[in-house]
């Protein structure tokens, strides 16, 4: 029998005990969620302000697509691709038409999707390119954050999440991130090099911004060089940087947005998270067919990749994303914020920069090495009903749901400059 949580002590003691370590979370334990909002054991109500890592852009328990997990649970939701199911191939025209390309592999969870990737440009590699065989070179940018298998902890530079699990996998390189020099050194210092694995905005080295031109012209590299762009969007796509994707550049128009001229499409695009706005892991790799087709009956796969449960959940999640204009709305939505937070780096000691795109934000905090202040500014951030988490030490990632209102989004910025204003060391 499972037991009755009555306290978040208590709930926290039983995590501490019977858990594995590999956590630190803020201590407030959560029991329901809506929309913009989650409710912890005691009742208190809390501002979500990282949405899951971005899983829920739609907003927590979406009615639409509550309705169409409970309506699939009910019918079909796994045969295996053994067989066919009915819902996978009208979920495969839908994702493919809605982001323009030809092809999808579906997978469940980001990491699956980024290996994905891997395997399918390494293929690439040594079949069209002619890349001498496990020749294949992937390109990765420093402070990367792609997932946890051992493959891409290989290329991690966190030593915290790298560190004793060797040995690691071969054929990475590593180069500073936003810099397209270094890119076109390797490329062409490197025949080998089958494709350039990034992410557009770097999520986890605390929403790392690059140049505006950076995703421009390392497609022209990639290009030159007939190197795969692979664009990791499992955090900054399906709308949370105010386009579909964040390599649509300055383009929020609700479809794929190829005819806009500020369009870079990636030759290989990596989505998760928001896919099934926090029902069920859901990912997906999307190429056109040149790059795809070396995939072949056999070669990959998994159990619960492109169920119909997950895929009528992500075809659901994918039409909320567009009907309630939600890439719209985190665009003008992080202007709102962004001006809010920059008000309050000039009157704070605390908030030296705000930085993002869309609702993907950050602030830095001044703090001293190994210091505290961003993690306990969290904590009195979720005494005043708002739910923050710091990373790398000294940053704040605020991503709220795109569901978000702008009058809500005017008291969430009302706490955070209360808070932050009132925050003695
Ligand atoms: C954890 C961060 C976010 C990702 C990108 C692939 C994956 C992720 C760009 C893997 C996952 C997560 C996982 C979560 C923490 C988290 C995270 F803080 F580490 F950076 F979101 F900001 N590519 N990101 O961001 O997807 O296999 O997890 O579905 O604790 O590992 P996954």
């Amino acid at each position: 029998m499972l037991d009755a949580i009555t306290s978040s002590e208590q709930a926290i003691a039983l995590e501490d005990k019977h858990g594995a370590h590999n956590y630190h979370p803020l201590p407030v334990v959560l029991t329901r969620g809506e929309g913009v909002y989650l409710w912890d054991v005691e009742g208190k109500r809390y501002f979500d302000f990282l949405s899951a890592y971005s899983a829920v852009n739609q907003g927590h328990c979406h009615p639409r697509i509550k309705a169409s997990l409970l309506e699939q649970a009910e019918t079909l939701t796994l045969t295996s691709r053994a067989f066919y199911n009915d819902i996978l191939g009208p979920y495969e025209k839908y994702v493919t038409e809605y982001f323009g390309f030809d092809r999808v592999l579906p997978m469940n969870t980001g990491v699956e999707a980024v290996e994905t990737a891997i395997k399918i440009a390494r293929k690439w590699g040594h079949e069209v390119k002619g890349v001498q065989e496990s020749e294949a070179t992937i390109v990765v940018a420093n402070n990367n954050f792609h997932g946890r298998t051992t493959t891409v902890i290989s290329f991690s530079s966190d030593e915290n999440a790298r560190r004793n699990f060797g040995p690691y996998t071969p054929g990475f390189i590593n180069i500073p991130y936003d810099d397209v020099e270094a890119l076109e050194k390797v490329l062409e210092e490197n025949p080998n090099v089958v494709g350039f694995l990034i992410e557009p905005i770097q999520g986890e080295a605390g929403v790392n911004t690059p140049a505006d031109d950076y995703i421009p012209r390392i497609s022209e590299a990639c290009k030159k060089h007939n190197a795969l762009m692979i664009a990791d969007e499992i955090q900054t796509g399906i709308g949370r940087t105010g386009s579909l994707l964040a390599v649509c550049g300055n383009c929020s128009c609700e479809g794929h947005c190829e005819k806009q001229d500020t369009y870079i499409k990636p030759d290989i695009v990596i989505l998760g998270k928001a896919l099934s706005g926090g029902f069920y892991p859901v990912s997906a790799v999307l190429a056109d067919n040149p790059i795809m087709e070396v995939i072949k009956p056999g070669q990959h796969g998994s159990t619960f990749g492109g169920n119909p449960l997950g895929a009528k959940v992500a075809m659901t999640a994918l039409e909320v994303i567009r009907d309630e204009k939600l890439t719209q709305n985190a665009r003008k939505l992080g202007r709102i914020f962004r001006e809010r937070m920059e008000s309050l780096v000039k009157k704070s000691e605390w908030v030296t920069l705000v930085r993002g795109k869309g609702l993907l934000n950050a602030i830095v905090i001044d703090q001293p090495e190994n210091g505290d202040v961003a993690w306990r500014i969290c904590l009195a951030l979720r005494d005043n009903g708002l739910l923050a988490k710091p990373t790398h030490g000294n940053i704040i990632r605020f991503a709220p749901p795109l569901v978000m209102t702008e009058e809500e989004l005017h008291i969430c910025c009302d706490i955070i400059e209360t808070t932050i204003l009132n925050f003695k060391a």
